[in-house]
C-alpha cells in the first residue's frame, strides 16, 4: 500500500490500496474502507510531509490533478492552484489530522481524502477619527485603512438635537395641540423637531496616476443558452463615461461604481482600478422642488456626480450657499460638460440621515451612523494583498 499524491490544503491521496478493493467501489458508501483509508492518510501524512513546504508536498501530484468534493465533483484544480491554496493555509495546523469530511471518493484506482481548509487572519484596521462641531451637531468621521487596500469612511452624528418649545408636557397635550407634527416630545416643554442631514463627500481620485476614468457595471438578467436547464442568466453591462452631464447616478439603477486608469494594468492585464460602494440611511432630499433651501442644495439631486478636476471647485453647494438663489454648486460646475475620459477626475458622493427624533436622543444624541463609503482595490492588485496577514489565533 502506497499513499503518492499529497495536498494539505487541498487534500488529496492517491492510493494502490484500492486495487485491493477492487475498483471501481465508492468507500463512500463503506465506512470501514473510509476509516481505513483516512488511517493510512493521517499516518503518511504525519511521518513524511507533515509540515514541509506545500511545493515539497505537493511534488508528486499531477500537473492537472482534479480535486473532486464529495457533494460537488466539479472542482477542477491544477497543482499550481493546488499548491497556492496551500500556502495559505497556516502551516502549523495538521489538515490531515483533522479531516471533517468522512467521504472517501474512489475513482478508478485513485482515492481521495478531503479535509476542510480554515483559514482566519487576524486583519488589523488603522482608524483615524475627528469631529466637526458644527452649531448644536457634532460630526464624526472616521477614515479607515485596511491591509487589504479598502480605505473607508463612516460618518456619524452626535451633538444638540434642534429643539423647539412647547407647552405641553405630555404626549397627549402635544397631539392635542397638534405640536407632534413636525417632531417628537423629547422633554417636557420640548420638541424634537424632524430634520435632515445630508454630506457631500469630494473625492478627488487619482488611481494609479491622475489619468482617470469613470466606469459602471451594471448587472442585466439574460435568457439563459438553449443548452441550460435553467432560463435566465445575468451579465454585466460596463459603461465608461466621456462626460460630465452623463455621470449623474442614481441608486436605482443598481450600478457598480468603478474608477480605473486605462493606462495602468495589473498582472493578468486589467486596468488599475478601485470600486466605490455606498451606503447611506437616506439620499433622498425631503423636500418639493421649488423649495429654496432644495435648490440650494441641488448636489442632492443624484447620488453621485463626476467632475473634471478644478482646484476651484471645492464645495458642492457652492461656495455661498446662504447666498445662494438655487443651482449653484455641481449644477454649476457641470455646465460646461467637460470631458472625464482619461482625466483627473473627481467624484462628489451623498450620504444622508432622515432624523425622526426619539426621546432617547436627548438631551446629548449618541452617535447615530447614518452614511459610509468603501474605495475597495478592483481589479488593482495581482492577488489578495491581505495574504501575508498573520494567522489569527
Ligand atoms: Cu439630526
Amino acid at each position: 500500500m502506497k499513499l503518492t499524491n499529497w495536498s494539505r490544503g487541498a487534500a488529496v491521496g492517491t492510493i494502490a490500496l484500492l486495487m485491493m478493493i477492487g475498483a471501481p467501489v465508492s468507500a463512500a458508501d463503506n465506512p470501514q474502507v473510509a476509516a481505513e483509508i483516512m488511517a493510512l492518510a493521517r499516518a503518511q501524512w504525519a511521518s513524511e510531509i507533515a509540515g514541509e513546504p506545500m511545493a515539497q508536498q505537493n511534488a508528486s501530484l499531477a500537473e492537472d490533478y482534479t480535486e473532486f468534493n464529495g457533494d460537488f465533483p466539479t472542482l477542477l484544480v491544477g497543482k499550481a492552484m493546488a499548491t497556492r491554496m496551500g500556502e495559505v493555509t497556516p502551516y502549523d495546523k495538521a489538515m490531515y489530522s483533522d479531516m471533517q469530511n468522512g467521504r472517501v471518493q474512489v475513482y478508478g484506482d485513485k482515492a481521495s481524502a478531503f479535509t476542510n481548509t480554515q483559514v482566519a487572519k487576524s486583519g488589523r484596521e488603522l482608524v483615524m477619527r475627528y469631529a466637526a462641531i458644527v452649531g448644536n451637531y457634532d460630526y464624526v468621521f472616521d477614515w479607515t485603512f485596511m491591509q487589504d487596500g479598502t480605505v473607508g469612511l463612516r460618518v456619524g452624528a452626535s451633538g444638540i438635537s434642534q429643539a423647539k418649545g412647547t407647552a405641553a408636557n405630555t404626549v397627549k397635550e402635544a397631539e392635542r395641540r397638534g405640536d407632534q407634527l413636525y417632531g417628537q416630545l423629547v422633554d417636557r416643554g420640548l420638541i424634537g423637531v424632524n430634520h435632515q442631514h445630508i454630506f457631500n463627500l469630494r473625492l478627488d481620485t487619482d488611481i494609479d496616476g491622475q489619468d482617470n476614468t469613470f466606469v459602471t457595471l451594471t448587472p442585466r438578467v439574460v435568457r439563459a443558452p438553449a443548452s441550460s436547464r435553467r432560463t435566465s442568466a445575468w451579465v454585466v453591462d460596463e459603461r465608461q463615461f466621456d462626460r460630465e452631464q452623463d455621470a449623474r447616478i442614481d441608486d436605482a439603477e443598481g450600478a457598480q461604481l468603478t474608477v480605473v486608469n486605462p493606462k495602468q494594468h495589473n498582472s493578468l492585464g486589467y486596468p488599475t482600478g478601485y470600486l466605490l460602494d455606498v451606503h447611506s440611511q437616506t439620499s433622498r432630499l425631503l423636500m418639493s422642488d421649488d423649495d429654496i433651501p432644495g435648490q440650494r442644495a441641488a448636489f442632492t439631486q443624484h447620488n453621485v456626480w463626476v467632475t473634471r478636476f478644478d482646484n476651484t471647485q471645492l464645495y458642492a453647494g457652492g461656495s455661498f450657499p446662504n447666498q445662494s438663489l438655487g443651482g449653484d454648486g455641481l449644477p454649476q460646475y457641470i455646465a460646461d460638460n467637460a470631458s472625464i475620459k482619461n482625466k483627473d477626475i473627481v467624484l462628489w458622493v451623498n450620504v444622508g440621515l432622515t432624523h425622526i427624533t426619539r426621546v432617547e436622543d436627548w438631551p446629548l444624541m449618541s452617535v447615530e451612523w447614518f452614511g459610509s463609503i468603501e474605495l475597495k482595490p478592483f481589479l488593482f492588485f495581482d492577488t489578495n494583498p491581505g495574504l501575508d496577514i498573520s494567522d489569527a489565533e
